[in-house]
């Protein structure tokens, strides 16, 4: 069976999430990072960049960093990634890596000096800040005249919706960006994201604006 390493953080629900709606069993392994448990050595076996998720298969397959590990569990069961010969799929990846190398970086900054070091480092509040503005800009755009990102449910939600439910963190009004939030709060209704959202332990309800 497949085993799941994780924290209560957005990239550790990107794959909750992900095998929770791809219907696959697991087991999952508490990895605590605020006691510091992703620098055991245990750990830094399977992860030597220390950081969750890691998704160990049960061929002995191991994968790190969440944008590869969405990408393997597609390709596992065929679901939520367009056939590679769909225009689509490109699409797919321009979203998935604008997430893994934008979206989540910049609000994982901004969640840094807005939410847990406010008044230490004002540039940084003020970087941050108007790109985390920016980045929900550019995904409300996108989703004024769509349900999903792609055409259908994909690791596209999977990968961005986790770091959209932090939007208190990063200082954003859901309602200055409409589009984002009724696809917000469309997944946030489904059985699959709620499970997903409470791995490894239920930190509460999903958050509303
Ligand atoms: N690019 C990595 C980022 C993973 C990541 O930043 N994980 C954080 C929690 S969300 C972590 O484990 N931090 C612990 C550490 O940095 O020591 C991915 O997408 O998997």
């Amino acid at each position: 069976m497949i085993t799941l390493y994780t924290w209560s953080t957005p990239n550790g629900r990107k794959i909750s999430i992900a095998l929770e709606e791809m219907g696959l069993p697991y087991t999952v392994q508490s990895v605590d990072i605020s006691a510091d448990e992703q620098f055991d050595p245990s750990f830094l076996a399977l992860n030597p960049n220390h950081k969750i998720p890691v998704l160990v298969d049960d061929d002995g397959t191991v994968v790190n960093e969440s944008g590869a590990i969405l990408l393997y569990l597609s390709e596992k069961t065929g679901q939520f990634t367009p056939e590679r010969h769909d225009p689509e799929y490109w699409e797919m990846m321009r979203w998935l890596m604008w997430q893994m190398g934008g979206q989540g970086p910049m609000l994982g900054q901004a969640h840094h000096f807005l939410k847990f070091n406010p008044g230490k480092a004002p540039y940084a509040e003020e970087r941050f800040g108007k790109e985390a503005q920016r980045l929900y800009g550019i995904l409300n755009a996108h989703l004024e005249h769509r349900d999903f990102i792609l055409k259908h449910l994909s690791v596209c939600e999977f990968a961005i919706w986790p770091w959209v439910s932090r939007f208190e963190f990063q200082r954003i009004d859901l309602n200055d960006f409409p589009a984002v939030r009724d696809w917000y709060l469309r997944l946030a209704d489904r059985p699959g994201f709620q499970r997903g959202y409470a791995v490894p332990k239920d930190t509460g309800p999903i958050p509303r604006p």
